[in-house]
């Protein structure tokens, strides 16, 4: 039935149904719209499951420099409907994550053996448009454009092939969604970017989906106390059962949380980490380490115009600045493989997932993600 079904669709524009960010802040709409065939080196996918990360909600609150509109949604899972010319990494059937950074295996990131931020991604800046800069999405006769080339919110998505992970045939669709970003993010972030070592001391600064996902990654990797920070006090059980073993808010604290870290561990951590987005708790993270040898990793997608600023002369005490996008991985390499480690329970990502709710229901998900009841909430199509 399935095949059949696929057979129908191959080359013909299908009609469903998708969320649209019609303008900046506007509570997303649920359209029909038209999704076009993949064109050359492009794939369609029928998507089964998406995760409601942070950086989708910084997009529809137009606090990323993003084109309106367009369909939300980068963190998703399905299964390949049809493809276009030049295709030959997937086929129609197969299960696939989409890739918020692809991997195009061509340009000066791809061929150097660390990088990871390929410069066919889509995310800084964004255009909202595919590789030959035209859009796949119609709604009411009006172009809707793409957000980083991924699209989820929607029954059907095009992106290029080059943003396509095959996956493990046996992968639970809907679950394995947040493979395609909070995981790889925050797991990645600490096992694979900062390497935390056994022993160590870190802080995590905000612990939402992928604060949660970089104590996990920080626990597996043997670090001896965990800071975890929030303003919201509904994360810390969740995030003590992860992991954590000190929970702050910087609310309650009559001191700047940085001092507070201070004072916790007399030198400041060896790893920090900011996953909220804010300059103020990326200056917070940054003065939480250690003068000398602490490590600050930036994980929190920052607004379109926001600056940050750092006291200049304590630059050379040695501390290490850096940022980190999907953990450093290289997508289409690495990302599979953590699906596979999950099939066979060397990472477990069930805690991460607290909602699963229906598409339709997307602004009751909406709400329970604004009102801090979430860590992550998937969306079943
Ligand atoms: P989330 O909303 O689930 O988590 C954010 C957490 O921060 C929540 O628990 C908030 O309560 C908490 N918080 C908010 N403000 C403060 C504050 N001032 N002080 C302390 N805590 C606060 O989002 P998320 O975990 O999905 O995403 C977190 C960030 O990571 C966000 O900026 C997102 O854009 C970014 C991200 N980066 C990448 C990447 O590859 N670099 C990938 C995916 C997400
Ligand atoms: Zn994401």
């Amino acid at each position: 039935m399935e095949r059949k079904f696929i057979m129908d669709t191959s080359g013909k524009t299908i009609t469903c149904r998708a969320a649209i960010a019609w303008k900046t802040g506007s509570t997303l709409a649920i359209e029909e719209v038209q999704v076009d065939p993949p064109k050359a080196r492009e794939v369609r996918i029928k998507m089964i499951s998406t995760g409601i990360c942070g950086t989708d909600d910084h997009a529809v609150k137009g606090l990323l420099s993003i084109n309106f509109p367009f369909i939300p949604g980068h963190e998703g899972a399905g299964i390949v409907e049809s493809i276009g010319e030049g295709v030959s990494s997937v086929k129609p059937g197969d299960k696939v994550l989409t890739l918020a950074i692809p991997q195009c295996r061509e340009c000066s990131s791809c061929l150097h053996p660390k990088g990871n931020f390929c410069e066919k991604q889509d995310v800084l800046p964004s255009s909202g448009l595919m590789l030959d800069k035209t859009s796949r999405f119609t709604c009411k006769g009006k172009k809707i454009y793409h957000s980083f080339r991924a699209s989820t919110f929607t029954e059907y998505t095009v992106v290029p092939e080059i943003a396509v992970a095959k996956i493990d045939a046996a992968a639970p669709m809907d679950k394995v969604s947040i493979i395609s970003c909070e995981v790889p993010t925050g797991y990645g972030a600490a096992v694979n970017s900062a390497k935390v070592t056994r022993g160590s001391t870190c802080v995590v600064f905000g612990l939402g989906g992928v604060g949660s996902a970089i104590v996990m990654g920080c626990k597996a990797s043997g670090a001896s106390r965990i800071i975890g920070v929030d303003i919201n006090e509904e994360k810390f059980p969740r995030a003590r059962a992860l992991g954590v073993t000190d929970c702050l808010n910087p609310r309650n604290l009559k001191k700047p949380v940085q001092q507070v870290v201070m004072e916790m561990t007399r030198v400041g951590v060896d790893f920090a980490f900011e996953a909220i987005g804010l300059s103020d708790t990326m200056i917070a993270a940054w003065d939480s380490c250690h003068r000398s040898y602490g490590v600050c990793l930036m994980v929190g997608v920052a607004s379109s115009n926001s600056q940050l600023s750092l006291n200049a002369p304590d630059i050379i005490s040695g501390r290490t600045l850096k940022g980190v996008c999907l953990g450093d991985y290289k997508t289409r390499d690495c990302i599979p493989q953590l699906v596979t480690d999950y099939l066979q329970n060397k990472i477990n990502i069930d805690p991460l997932i607290t909602h699963q709710l229906p598409f339709d229901q997307l602004h009751k998900a909406f709400e329970l993600y604004h009102a801090g009841k979430t860590i992550r909430c998937i969306l079943l199509f």
